[in-house]
């Protein structure tokens, strides 16, 4: 068992801050922390060097202390001084110290004036108010923790979707290399229906029977795979390195639609759609559909023949949630879901100005690429809740070098800003200077622990802004990571409607924000939303693919999202001046009118 350098420096890290609990000598406190410092900067592997027989202590900021521990942890995976000091503390400081913002101090102050111990205990106090009086908590502050307690419980072992993708792909990609035979793979389950968590991956795919099970040995081998938990003729399941769990079902061509059908869920779409068949004399199963009056069994090669066997039109995976798809499906009332080939532009930039990490030209490139007609450079704004951001001056200096750069390149590179609303719903940028932009995208970076009421004026202030394009990342939360902030949505989506601001879909698969709820209530009120990347990485605009499918599964058809217009129509909306500007945004002519109005899937919020 290596032992990292990274783990040893936490131990002396650790010791450090509770040797500063226990009231310890700074000079003692300070030489932990000086080596916990020293060890995490090493060039070379310390485990390796003690088997070497280096003296540690030759070593500057490892003294003879230091270097006996990391001995005595090295022979036997403890530290005596440690337990000893962790078995010293009051019960359940060290559990109060796993959330993040509550340090050494705190954990103590907590539990001795509150005698509290857990994290439900902490919870209580902060809904009790009994947290917030503590000195130096306050209010914010407590908020602030019950936020991070939030975020830690939904941390419940499903994988965000950024990352199940990329897993998926990676694995598809393994076993079409190693298994020719098999024609057709896809991602089942929650996985194509877009979910913003994912539980495991189905992958389902097709493969004449005899080489089935071959391909099933192929998933067991793989060098990402950790362990094999099912290895069957019908069914294998791993779980790979990631610790991310993934089923691999193959069939035969001919009715490989039902199959795809079955495992692509919602649970409850399928629970639906069986009743519906029963009551019709059929029942369903993964091979086919069976008639239950003769016995007889229909295969089909594909979910679109599957769906129109039951008299259906196909029903897109993104809106197989099992709440009304199958009534508005009845009478042909679906949308004609946007697609990612409908955008004709990103409007959601950074170079390294800000905190991008390319050039400005890469990012253009990157949006030509993209075969868009038009792209807005974002660049933060100097705020408090962002490092790096540009000052008056230096905007306005990339206002001119982004004109002078107009020429080379075919597509229409919009000015613009991703300002900072400030705690009180100003902006961080001069009237004057965010007039000259062509996309102003105004979002929160800062005091996100405001309460609802004052998030809500706060962000409706910066709306009435007549040069706020969009909103972006309203509610800035990151996915198990960071809880969203606190808002009415409803009355900032009217809000949104009354002042002609749009709203962003961030296509950021860390933040799709909006939501897919709060996306389809703003569609339902007629706010324009706008599905941009937020790319700092010229390798990032390809995500839009998220934002899209957070759109898909808000019902949205292209005419609903702002920069699916083409080039002239956007110019026309953004150059006329809000609210009027919505006239142009609710006639489009570049779209076909919608054939019927889709039905209200989702409670609203
Ligand atoms: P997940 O993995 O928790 O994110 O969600 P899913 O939807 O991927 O669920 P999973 O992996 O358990 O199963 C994949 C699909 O297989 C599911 O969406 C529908 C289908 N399925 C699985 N078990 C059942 C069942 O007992 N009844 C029905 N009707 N369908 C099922
Ligand atoms: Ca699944
Ligand atoms: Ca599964
Ligand atoms: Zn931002």
């Amino acid at each position: 068992m290596a032992v990292s350098n990274e783990e040893i420096a936490e131990l002396f890290e650790s010791m450090a801050t509770l040797l500063e609990m226990k009231g310890d000598t700074v000079f003692k406190i300070r030489a932990y922390q000086r080596a916990a410092r020293t060890i995490g900067h090493l060039s070379f592997s310390l485990e390796q060097a003690v088997r070497d027989e280096v003296d540690l202590k030759k070593i500057p900021g490892i003294g003879k202390a230091i270097s006996e521990k990391t001995q005595e942890y090295l022979d036997t995976g403890r530290v005596r001084a440690y337990d000893e000091l962790v078995g010293e503390l009051p019960d359940g400081v060290l559990t109060l110290m796993t959330i993040p913002g509550i340090g050494p101090k705190s954990a103590m102050l907590i539990t001795q004036e509150l005698g509290i111990s857990t994290i439900e205990g902490i919870e209580k106090s902060i809904l009790d108010g009994s947290l917030a009086s503590l000195p130096r908590m306050g209010r914010r502050t407590a908020g602030n923790i019950l936020r991070h307690i939030q975020s830690m419980r939904t941390k419940d072992g499903r994988t965000p979707i950024g990352m199940a993708l990329a897993v998926a792909e990676e694995t598809v990609a393994a076993l079409r290399a190693e298994c020719p035979g098999v024609e057709q793979l896809y991602p089942a389950g929650s996985l194509r229906r877009w979910e913003e968590t994912i539980g495991d991956i189905d992958l389902v795919g097709v493969a004449p029977e005899e080489l089935q099970a071959g391909a099933g040995d192929v998933l067991a081998a793989l060098p990402s795979v950790k362990e094999v938990l099912v290895h069957g003729p019908k069914k294998t399941s791993v779980i790979l390195e990631e610790g991310i769990q993934v089923d691999l079902r193959l069939g035969e061509a001919g009715s490989f639609g039902a199959m795809l059908q079955y495992f692509s869920g919602s649970q409850q779409h399928n629970i639906r759609l069986r009743d519906y068949a029963n009551r019709r004399g059929y029942s369903l199963n993964e091979y086919g559909i069976t008639n239950l009056a003769n016995g007889e069994v229909s295969s089909f090669p594909d979910e679109d023949s599957f769906y129109a066997f039951l008299g259906l039109p196909y029903i897109a995976p993104e809106l197989r949630i099992g709440f009304n798809e199958l009534e508005a499906a009845q009478v042909n009332a679906l949308p004609n879901l946007v697609t990612v080939g409908d955008l004709k532009g990103d409007l959601h930039l950074h170079s390294e100005w800000s905190d991008g990490r390319d050039p400005i030209e890469r990012m253009i490139e990157a949006a030509v690429e993209q075969g868009y007609q038009y792209m807005a450079l974002t660049d933060h704004s100097s705020g408090r809740g962002v490092a790096n951001g540009l000052s008056n001056d230096s905007l306005v200096e990339q206002i001119g070098i982004l004109r002078d750069l107009q020429s080379q390149y075919p597509i229409t590179i919009l000015c613009g800003t991703e300002v900072d609303i400030r705690a009180d719903g100003a902006l961080d940028y001069p009237d004057e200077l965010l007039a000259e932009l062509d996309v102003v995208v105004a979002s929160v970076h800062s005091a996100m622990g405001q309460d609802s009421d004052t998030m809500t004026q706060r962000i409706i202030r910066a709306m009435e802004h007549p040069s706020v394009t969009i909103i972006g990342h309203p509610s800035t939360r990151l996915l198990s990571r960071r809880q969203p902030v606190q808002f009415d949505i409803e009355a900032l989506l009217r809000a949104a409607r009354e002042t002609g601001t749009a709203m962003e879909v961030n296509s950021a698969p860390e933040r799709l924000d909006l939501k897919d709820t709060h996306a389809h209530r703003a569609r339902e009120l007629g706010v324009p939303l706008a599905i941009n990347t937020d790319s700092h990485h010229y390798t990032s605009l390809g995500q839009s693919r998220f934002g899209v499918a957070v759109a898909r599964r808000a019902w949205c058809e292209s005419r609903h999202i702002l920069n699916t217009l083409p080039l002239d129509r956007f110019l026309a909306y953004i150059r006329t001046p809000k609210p009027h500007r919505l006239e142009v945004f609710d006639s489009r002519t570049d779209v076909p009118p919608a054939t019927s109005t889709p039905p209200s899937p989702l409670v609203t919020p």
